[in-house]
């Protein structure tokens, strides 16, 4: 596919040959594990005990010997326990909150810092940003990587940045049409409600510049993708990444958007089966596993991500010589068994979608009657459809439990909720809200 925009200087990484990869990718891994090995107590005593040695690293098939870490290991060290590097040469910290207790806490050198940005500009290049660009930042500014990450790219980019952050959604609409914004980086869902009170204000996607967005932060799916683009009008592109990693810009989508190219030069990436560890061949679908090849404040070495993907073995049509991987379905760790069935958030959003009346909003209630798990799903219905005849949004829901029912294989009760009675995130959307306490009766 051609590019409607000249090739910023750092993405021509994007574009070398496999062997030249190779090369990088074998000389930079070996550095790594040398560094990790010499600075990381845990990663040596892991490595002493199944008595591989950093000089045994001679191919990169051989990153398989190298044992795994796990995000339990950065709450276990916290805060600066797998650090390789003297706190006199971290510039940035960043840090994770996750579900319970003490925040998991990243840092980076000035090196690193070149590198994230580096990462980020062929992240937006990719999603054809370019200088002279206004960008509307709305990832959130602060211990979150997605705001100064996305920031830092953009300006490198030669783009104009709005650091606007989230919320107060009412200014949003007033910059996006007063600064001329074209582009806009956000959560999906954070877009998704800027997109509703647009409509639902005098202002229309007609009057304004904004012609794409990149998306990310969490799960997605193509069904939202394509209900973004035809109510905004906008192209939408899906980007990824963890804190543990980078932050923002581990992989991204091009413009053909097929798939995610992972930055192979900085992060090596092998997909196993999330119970057993093993390695699974090309095109499987199991756990994205990364090796940062170039970090130097904390390396991490075959770091399980819990996300669910697989490798196009595929070229891409783009060009671009970097391998895809399919976007992230969902993680390995937010599957509900419901009546024995295994239910993934994603695959009740795909089921709504293909529902037209809904925007969707939506929340999944997990409750515990009797000893038994309960599952609602709660969909919000738009004003006009509230105004509807009973019979109308009857009949929705019962559209909307078949849909379901079709994609899941399972009857789950769907209660349609007035408009704007589910939370609005400014960041990451909480789809599943569970009152399940381990005991209760009711
Ligand atoms: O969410 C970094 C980021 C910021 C990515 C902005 C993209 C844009 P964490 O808060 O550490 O970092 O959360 C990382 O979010 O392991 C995935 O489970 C999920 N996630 C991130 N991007 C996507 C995506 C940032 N595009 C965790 N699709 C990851 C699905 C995503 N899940």
């Amino acid at each position: 596919m051609p590019h409607a925009t000249p090739i910023h200087p750092d993405s021509y990484a994007d574009f070398l040959t496999r062997d030249e990869l190779a090369r990088i990718q074998l000389h930079r891994l070996q550095n790594i594990v040398a560094l990790s090995y010499a600075k990381v107590e845990l990663f040596r005593r892991r490595m002493q005990a199944t008595g591989v040695k950093p000089e045994d690293i001679r191919s990169l098939a051989d990153v398989a010997r190298l044992p795994f870490t796990e995000k339990s290991d950065l709450r276990d060290t916290y805060p600066y326990g797998l650090f390789a590097c003297p706190m006199q040469d971290v510039v940035r910290l960043h840090a994770s909150s996750g579900t319970t207790g003490k925040p998991i806490v990243v840092g980076y050198t000035r090196e690193d810092m070149k590198v994230w940005t580096s990462v980020m500009v062929r992240t937006l290049s990719a999603a054809g940003f370019h200088k002279g660009d206004i960008v509307q930042n709305c990832f959130g500014y602060g211990l979150f990587t997605g705001g100064l990450g996305a920031h830092y790219g953009a300006e490198a980019l030669g783009a104009t940045v709005i650091p606007i952050s989230g919320g107060n959604t009412e200014r949003q609409l007033m910059v996006m049409q007063d600064f001329g914004v074209t582009c806009i980086c956000s959560t999906p869902s954070y877009f998704l409600h800027l997109i509703e009170t647009i409509e639902a204000s005098s202002r229309g996607f007609k009057d304004l510049k904004l012609r794409a967005g990149v998306f990310g932060a969490e799960p997605w799916t193509e069904g939202m993708r394509q209900r973004i683009e035809e109510r905004s009008g906008i192209k939408a592109y899906d980007i990824y990444g963890l804190s543990e990693i980078i932050g923002p810009g581990v992989a991204t989508e091009c413009s053909c958007q097929c798939g995610l190219h992972v930055f192979e030069d900085h992060f090596l990436m092998e997909i196993v089966d999330p119970k057993t560890g093993r390695l699974m061949p090309d095109g499987e679908e199991g756990e994205l596993v990364l090796t940062t090849l170039s970090k130097q404040a904390i390396p991490m070495i075959r770091y399980r991500t819990h996300d669910i993907t697989s490798i196009i073995p595929e070229p891409c049509v783009c060009g671009r010589t970097l391998r895809r991987i399919r976007r992230i379905s969902h993680r390995s760790d937010d599957m509900m068994i419901i009546r024995g069935v295994n239910v993934f958030p994603s695959q009740i959003e795909a089921a709504l979608l293909k529902v037209e009346q809904t925007l969707p909003h939506y929340q999944i209630l997990l409750t515990r009657k009797e000893g038994l798990d309960q599952i609602e799903v709660q969909v919000e219905v738009t004003e006009e459809m509230f105004r509807d005849r009973v019979s109308a949004l009857e009949q929705l829901e019962k559209k909307l439990t078949h849909a379901i029912e079709h994609v899941v294989g399972l009857r789950i009760e769907v209660r349609l909720v007035e408009p704007k009675t589910i939370e609005r995130s400014q960041g990451k959307a909480k789809r599943v809200v569970d009152q399940r306490k381990e005991g209760s009766a009711s």
